[in-house]
């Protein structure tokens, strides 16, 4: 069986709980506590299997896979449906778009390892390290929601069905709401992020609904 390096608030470990859940593939959670000070992506074992220290990784029958949109990747090209990238070149190219937007312009602004540098090395208070999240969190969204506005209104990001974009959309949409960023402006991208929580792979993937979790 699969088994997922995870934490249960790790918005890139929540990506992949997603593709997985959405191709109905079964697998084991092995939480790695990312918590600072805690820092067991640091430590060994784990450090020994992915030296870039991070979570999600996924352990395959051919060895271990590392960073998440490699992974939402391989699980498409394994198991095809439902697909996360629509094969038609253009249609995936926008829903790579979006989905690059976030976990390549955003997300790795906002990982701990930056703010705890950001803190600890230039004397950044908890106040300028919200501020700072909350910036690259709305510049990206800004750009997403003016793109949204293009195209026909549809129930999730690109179409009946999710893709990519929602996958990595959700977890994002949870940290802007877990720093308190004033969502108003993106009123698209908060139906899309409403209607796909409702989706069982969604829920079933959230970081509440993990054994890991702390309440
Ligand atoms: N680009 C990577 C990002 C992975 C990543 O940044 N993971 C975070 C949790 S969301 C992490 O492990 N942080 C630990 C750290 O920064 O030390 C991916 O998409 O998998």
């Amino acid at each position: 069986m699969l088994k997922l390096y995870d934490y249960w608030r790790s918005s890139a470990a929540y990506r992949v709980r997603i593709g997985l859940n959405l191709k109905g593939v079964e697998y084991e959670s092995i939480p790695v506590n990312i918590m600072p000070g805690v820092d067991e992506q640091m430590r060994e074992p784990y450090r020994s299997k992915n030296p870039q220290m991070r979570v999600p990784a996924l352990e395959t029958e051919q060895g271990l896979i590392t960073q998440s949109l490699s992974i939402l990747v391989w699980l498409d090209q394994t198991f095809p449906n439902p697909r996360l990238v629509p094969a038609d070149p253009w249609a995936g190219a926008q829903v790579r778009s979006f989905a690059l937007t976030i976990a390549t312009d955003i997300h790795p602004l906002n990982n701990t390892s930056v703010l705890t540098r950001i803190k600890l090395e230039f004397s950044a208070s908890d106040d300028h390290v919200g501020e700072w999240y909350r910036h690259w969190i709305k510049l990206g969204f800004a750009a997403l929601e003016h793109q949204a506005e293009q195209r026909p209104q549809t129930k999730y990001c690109f179409g009946d069905e999710p893709t990519l974009a929602d996958v990595c959309l959700v977890p994002q949409m949870a940290n802007a709401r877990r720093f308190k960023t004033d969502l108003s402006p993106f009123p698209r991208l908060v139906a899309w992020d409403e209607q796909a929580r409702k989706h069982p792979a969604f829920i079933k993937a959230a970081p509440e609904n993990q054994k890991d979790a702390v309440r």
